[in-house]
């Protein structure tokens, strides 16, 4: 009911809506819709009630719900189902369990505060309330395993390509592996993960998170340096809603391509946004640190470090600091 109400409202837009028209659409009373405008309210959504004329939504909160996230969602798969909550210990612990249960491919779990969030390697990724886009969407690619990478990859381009939809005066970079950068500062961070048996994929959980409307203040002291966010790169606010709508259209469009036609044209895309490569660099591997130029990815997504002996060697996983 709630949603039928807000749709009918931003479909009308500037015009007001009355009482009569809304029990007729909504097949109930006029009180009973006055007790919904009411929990709307109370949910962050301002109304514009005027005599004889009726009501007009005047404002939508920067609320997560799928109501909002959905609003002219023009997807087929990606974002058609959302888990919407507002704490959670990690979006990819719900996701994991769901997609356990059978879960569809493009659903999304989402929260508006994680008390756990991870990044790779059981680092802790800061996720607090009411700011950021913590999300995670679920996928059931027929792929081989070694192609998974691919994917963490394909999901930097949609994100930074949403965020350019939203935002269209910032500089958006993607620096190796999974960091989305503005000003050589984190934006975004991409966490992969997989369940599989021998060669095949069960499925793929990938975590998205964004730093939207945090100010800069309010980073803890270890990450100052080192992130960022929409707001404090253009001192304006964003809607978090739109913005995941944007990341579900444009992977949903970089998906389709990317399982018809495969990686080539998703490379081509990430290495416009790509940055480092061509700058000299030093990596820190599993297997020691490694200097030289970065020269690019490969067909498979893997990182092509020429050495300073001219030899190119293929970094598979590692941490690249920014100098
Ligand atoms: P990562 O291991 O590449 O990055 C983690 C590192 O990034 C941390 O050690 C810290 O230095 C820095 N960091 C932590 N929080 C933030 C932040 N909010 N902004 C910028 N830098 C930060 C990256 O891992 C993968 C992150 C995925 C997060 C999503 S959120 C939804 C989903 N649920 C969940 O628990 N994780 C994913």
């Amino acid at each position: 009911m709630k949603e039928t109400l807000i749709k009918l409202f931003k479909d009308a837009g500037e015009r007001y809506i009355s009482g009569e028209e809304l029990s007729r659409q909504l097949g109930c009373t006029r009180a009973a819709i006055w007790k919904h405008i009411e929990e709307l309210r109370k949910e962050g959504y301002q109304f514009e009630a005027v005599r004889r004329s009726g009501y007009r939504l005047i404002k939508s909160p920067d609320i997560l719900t799928p109501q909002e996230i959905q609003y002219n969602l023009d997807t087929e798969r990606i974002g058609q189902t959302i888990h919407y909550f507002k704490q959670l210990e990690s979006t990819q612990i719900v996701a994991h369990q769901l997609a356990d249960q059978g879960e569809t491919e493009g659903t999304i779990v989402i929260a508006d505060e994680q008390t756990g969030g991870r990044g790779r390697l059981g680092r802790v990724w800061h996720s607090p309330p009411g700011t950021g886009i913590w999300m995670s969407l679920i996928l059931k690619p027929n792929i081989p395993l070694k192609m998974a990478p691919q994917l963490t990859l394909l999901t930097a381009v949609a994100v930074a390509r949403a965020i350019n939809r939203v935002a269209t005066d910032l500089d958006v970079n993607i620096k190796w592996p999974n960091d989305i950068l503005i000003n050589r500062k984190k934006i975004c961070g991409i966490l992969t993960e997989l369940n599989a048996e021998s060669d095949r994929i069960h499925y793929l959980v990938i975590g998205i998170g964004i730093n939207v409307n945090a100010g800069p203040e309010t980073f803890p002291h270890e990450l100052k340096k080192l992130a960022t966010s929409l707001k404090a790169e253009s001192r304006r606010s964003f809607s978090r809603a739109r913005l995941v709508r944007e990341i579900c259209q444009n992977f949903e469009t970089l998906y389709n391509i990317y399982l018809k036609e495969g990686f080539t044209p998703i490379k081509h895309l990430w290495e416009a946004y790509a940055i480092l490569i061509g700058e000299k660099t030093r990596i820190r591997t599993i297997d020691g640190e490694f200097s030289g130029t970065v020269r690019g990815i490969d067909e498979d997504g893997v990182l092509l470090l020429e050495l300073d002996n001219g030899i190119i060697k293929k970094i598979f996983s590692a941490d690249i600091p920014l100098e």
